[in-house]
């Protein structure tokens, strides 16, 4: 095995059974009560998951193992000549739990160089696709086409013991996050540049090589690259793509299966697609306007237009955050150290000053503040990638590090087929009068 691998196991082992003794005397302690609103809301605010790899605070933003955004960036090993975190360095910590060190980092580059070979029939099945198709949906395309490579369905068919479950899952895991920059870097080449692609450099870093087969070069690019992979990779459980993945994992689907559906997810405009939503209501309102510059009283009056519209102010609000995304002040900082004068970048921080104030004064909202969507595709074409509509793609990528490394959790711990049971209206109205009881009471 390999020396994550053996790492990984060894951990597991240790959780898996301070867990069972966990249950075995806590395991009727109830750990809160939920509320019929709740079931009908979204299950706000319900602790039903259990997921390692990172911990969501409302006021102080996501912990990825105990560790804030600031301090990743600060403790998590470099590129050489960089100060953005090798998001390989974060896959290494939401798996094994340890801060990596520059060796282990380089390892897993070594890993994911090693194993991120695409097999030809899933550029053609993108091919297949007509070049409008959404570069989200030409994602998802893609991640089912490598589904033959899977380990885990292979396996499974040929009657593997559920004992080596979590093997097979971590080793399509493995491939699944070494082969998506390539598939993502074909779409981008595909749809945008005239289907010129761009080679792998196997010297390069994860990301380096990903923003090197997009097509870009600079250091800042790929400075932005590492940052935004690392950023993005992970949100506790309950967020849609994250949930989603271990949902579908619960049936012993494998990781291909469940990171494809999990996308699925992403691609929605109230999850990750609110970062190509971001740009494109910049856009139109820099075109209405008739300036790449709008003073925050035009800014003003454009968000109150959005709101009487019935739409939502995209990249602001969260379901669990109640203060500004620390994901949101760490893509700010790249902007003040890399592009202080971009006109679009100071059009988002002049958007920070002028739209929380508005949604709470609407007095519905819970959370006014911006979430990491609105400002990442500012960013993005303050390096020259314009192509809005591609920006998820990005977002899913740096997701996979996250859902995937849970993934391999779920497994080693064997956590059971998720099925909560849901009620219909009928029973709660006889339950609300005593006639009937709702299961589980
Ligand atoms: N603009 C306008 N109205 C908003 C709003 C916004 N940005 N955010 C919330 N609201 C509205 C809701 O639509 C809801 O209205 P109704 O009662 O009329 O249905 C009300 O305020 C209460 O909502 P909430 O409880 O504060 O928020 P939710 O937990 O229901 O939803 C969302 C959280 C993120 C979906 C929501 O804030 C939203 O739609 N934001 C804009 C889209 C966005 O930025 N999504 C990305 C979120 C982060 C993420 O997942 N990134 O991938």
């Amino acid at each position: 095995m390999g020396v994550i691998k053996d790492r990984f196991k060894a951990k597991a082992d240790q959780l898996g059974v301070e867990i069972k003794d966990l249950l075995k005397e806590h395991g009727n302690k109830v750990i809160g009560e939920v509320q019929l609103s709740q079931i009908y809301q979204g299950m706000r605010g319900m602790t039903g998951l259990v997921s390692e790899t990172s911990l969501l605070d409302a006021q102080e933003g996501i912990r990825f193992r105990g560790y804030s955004i600031p301090e990743l960036r600060e403790k998590l090993p470099k590129a050489p000549g960089g100060s953005e975190p090798l998001p390989e360095g974060l896959f290494y910590l939401m798996l094994i739990g340890e801060l990596p060190t520059e060796e282990d980092v380089q390892h897993v580059t070594a890993v994911l160089q090693r194993r991120s070979h695409v097999p030809n029939h899933v550029f053609h099945t993108i091919e297949a696709l007509p070049l409008s198709t959404h570069p989200m949906t030409q994602f998802v395309v893609g991640v089912m086409a490598l589904q033959t490579e899977s380990q885990f369905s292979k396996k499974y068919a040929q009657g593997m013991n559920k004992k080596d479950y979590w093997e097979a899952v971590f080793d399509d895991s493995m491939d699944l996050i070494a082969r998506l920059p390539r598939v993502a870097a074909y779409i981008y080449r595909r749809k945008y540049k005239f289907g010129e692609h761009i080679q792998p450099n196997g010297l390069l870093d994860w990301a380096g090589n990903f923003a090197h087969m997009l097509g870009f070069e600079d250091d800042t690019f790929k400075e932005l690259m590492r940052m935004y992979m690392t950023i993005h990779a992970d949100h506790e459980g309950g967020n849609v793509s994250a949930h989603t993945t271990h949902l579908v994992g619960s049936a012993l689907a494998d990781p291909y299966l469940s990171f494809a559906a999990g996308m699925n997810g992403l691609a929605g405009p109230l999850h990750g697609l609110a970062n190509q939503e971001v740009v494109k209501w910049i856009f139109e309102m820099q075109a209405e306007l008739n300036t790449d510059s709008p003073s925050k009283e035009q800014i003003e009056e454009y968000v109150k237009k959005t709101l009487t519209s019935g739409k939502v102010v995209p990249g602001y609000g969260h379901a669990v955050l109640r203060k500004t995304d620390p994901r949101f002040t760490a893509q700010m900082e790249f902007g003040k150290k890399h592009m202080p004068d971009d006109k679009l970048v100071n059009t988002v921080w002049n958007i920070y000053e002028v739209v929380p104030p508005i949604l709470q004064s609407l007095g519905k909202i819970k959370n006014p503040w911006p979430n990491v969507d609105a400002h990442s595709g500012s960013l993005l074409v303050g390096v020259g990638m314009k192509e809005y509509e591609y920006y998820t793609v990005l977002f899913g990528v740096s997701r996979a590090l996250g859902v995937l490394a849970s993934l391999c959790w779920d497994r080693a711990l064997g956590f059971a087929i998720e099925r909560p049971k849901s009620v219909t209206t009928d029973l709660v109205k006889k339950w609300l009068k005593g006639e009937e009881q709702i299961w589980g009471e």
